[in-house]
């Protein structure tokens, strides 16, 4: 598979939502500026880099490449355990309108996860993100809101896509011919959407700068969690948690998922 970059005609960093409406349709993709306010991606990247740290010197760090074997960037998976502030992230109103947009409501939270690039770490599988979702698909059966903590750059490992790759509506294969995969380049602080059926990946890294990028993969509420949140959520995201994220987690399920026929634990007749 080629990794080299082109500079394609592809999504223009925008404040303009209407304009990142357009560019998700085109091209996958679309890039909004500003997307967080500086006292609060200050707030996520002292967060991410603190757990990030912890599980390097509790010999939990992790690394995922999605079925290759070379990398050294490492993955911190789980993130509204880790610090409320991935919980505030997680239910941000400007990732839940491109949801709503695409997927509808309610919608499930997959994962949530960040990927720190660092020097030569290597590519992950191109893939699309729906990729373990039968076809035939005709629609985004989820969407990945990725949040810049650091600036994406093509030589730090910034995601690197095939323009318009959603459009063919199936997942990559291992024998299709690749041409040259685009960088998407934004300053920290903003925020990448991108179509379930997009094929894509991380950059390699070749200048050494850490890149890290928060993940947040949501589905229709129709698909089981990447992230089993039942065991692996902190209790007190149960207990703290607001309905929105409740909702997202699958703690408020509406059709499927049901507990003894209700939407949460606390209704369940003689429970009282
Ligand atoms: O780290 C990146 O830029 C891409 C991550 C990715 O492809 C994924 O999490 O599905």
């Amino acid at each position: 598979m080629s990794t080299s970059h082109i500079d394609s005609h592809g999504p223009v960093a925008t404040r303009d939502l209407d304009a990142a409406d357009r560019d998700l349709a085109e091209y996958g993709v679309c890039v909004v500026l500003d997307a967080l306010e500086a006292d609060f991606l200050d707030e996520v990247r002292t967060a991410l880099y603190r757990a990030a740290e912890s599980d390097d010197r509790r010999g939990r760090r992790l690394e995922y490449a999605y079925g290759r074997d070379d990398h050294i960037n490492q993955r911190v998976w789980n993130l509204p355990s880790r610090d409320p502030v991935f919980c505030d992230l997680a239910e941000h109103p400007l990732a839940l309108r491109f949801v709503e947009a695409s997927l509808g409501w309610p919608a499930l939270l997959s994962s949530m996860s960040a990927n720190i690039t660092a020097a030569q770490g290597a590519s992950m599988q191109l893939h699309a993100d729906q990729g373990y979702i039968p076809g035939p698909w005709t629609r985004p059966h989820g969407i990945n809101i990725a949040w810049c903590v650091d600036h994406f750059t093509r030589t730090n490992g910034a995601t690197v896509y095939i323009p318009s790759s959603h459009l063919k509506n199936r997942n990559q294969r291992r024998d299709d011919e690749i041409g040259e995969l685009a960088p998407v380049e934004a300053p920290a602080g903003s925020m990448i959407a991108m179509d379930g059926r997009l094929w894509h990946t991380n950059g390699v890294n070749t200048d050494g700068v850490r890149r890290a990028g928060i993940f947040t993969w949501y589905t229709l509420p129709i698909y089981m969690p990447q992230e089993n949140w039942f065991l692996s959520a902190s209790p007190s995201i149960r207990q703290f948690g607001s309905e929105t994220l409740q909702t997202l987690l699958g703690f408020r399920p509406q059709v499927l998922g049901r507990i003894n026929g209700q939407d949460r634990l606390e209704k369940t007749p003689g429970t009282e």
